[in-house]
Order: structure tokens, then sequence, then C-alpha cells
């Protein structure tokens, strides 16, 4: 079975992280979610990163805001691909967490996604579609997703608007 790890920097984090859990679940992807933080549980996050491959896990996604350095350290500990999540931050909007995230070295990967709740959903959708990769249940479900995403927006294209 294929694992997807959703990581955190805080249970503050699951608002926007319980975006990329529900696509997760609409793809029929197995996951699991935890609270690792960088700054504070540094021992949890090298260790967590360190096993994530021999725990089974193919991709993790990991959400944190402010100065968000959660992604980038379990990248630098692990091949696995890491899709970063920039939660919202009170401060500064987020803005932090995504500069934070996205400015990765050359040489240790992060697929940074958006700022907030949509970014969270397509982490969500861009660990599927990499699982589909070699999963055909999870492949045709995202290929279903995709067409009732169109239909539903074509449904609604021609409406008479006052
Ligand atoms: C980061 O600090 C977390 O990812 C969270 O977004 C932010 C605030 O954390 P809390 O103070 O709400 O626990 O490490």
């Amino acid at each position: 079975m294929n694992k997807v790890a959703i990581v955190m920097g805080s249970t503050s984090d699951w608002p926007t992280m319980q975006n990329a859990a529900k696509m997760l679940r609409e793809m029929g992807v197995e996951f699991e979610a935890k609270v690792v933080s960088a700054h504070r549980t540094p021992d949890r996050l090298t260790e967590f990163a360190v096993t994530a491959a021999e725990q089974g896990f193919d991709v993790i996604i990991a959400g944190a805001g402010g100065a968000a350095h959660l992604p980038g350290m379990i990248a630098a500990h692990t091949h696995l691909p890491v899709l970063g999540c920039p939660v919202r931050s009170s401060q500064l909007s987020g803005m932090d967490s995504l500069l934070s995230i996205v400015q990765m070295p050359k040489g240790v990967a992060v697929g940074t996604l958006a700022i907030g709740d949509a970014g969270a959903a397509n982490a969500g959708l861009l660990a599927a579609q990499i699982i589909a990769l070699h999963d055909d249940t999870v492949r045709q479900n995202i290929i279903n997703f995709r067409a009732a995403q169109t239909e539903k927006v074509l449904a609604s294209a021609d409406l008479e608007l006052p």
C-alpha cells in the first residue's frame, strides 16, 4: 500500500493541512498525519526524516508557517519527494512561510505549493499523482476527479449574469 506522510509544525497548521488529507482520502491514498516541529522538536524531525523511507512512505507533504524550515530540513534528510505547504501566518500572511520554503539551495529539492488551503489541497493532489505513476486505482480516481471538476465548471459556465 502506498503511504503519504503529512507532517506539520504545529497542531495550529491542521486547519490548512487537513485540505491535503481530504484530497488524499478522495483519491484513495493511504496517509498518516503527524506534528513534527523543526525548531521545537528537532530530534523528532531528524528521526522521522531519516527513517521515513524505511517506514514505507513514498511522498512527504510538509506544512509550516512563519520561519517554515520544516520542509527543507526534512528534504535534507531523505531522498523521498517533499512537497512544501506554506501556512498563512498572522504577521505576514504567509509570505514569510512561502519564502522560507521556496528558496532551497541547489541540490536539495522541495516542491513548493501555494500559500494556504488551495496549496495544501494541491499538495495532496500532487502526491496522489506521484503515487498514481504506479497505482492504477489512484490514477483512475484522479482522472475521474478531474473530469467531474471540468463538468462542474462547464455546467455553470453559461449562466446568465445580471
Ligand atoms: C510554525 O509556527 C508552525 O508551523 C505554525 O505555523 C507556527 C505557529 O505555531 P504555533 O505557535 O501556533 O504552535 O512552527
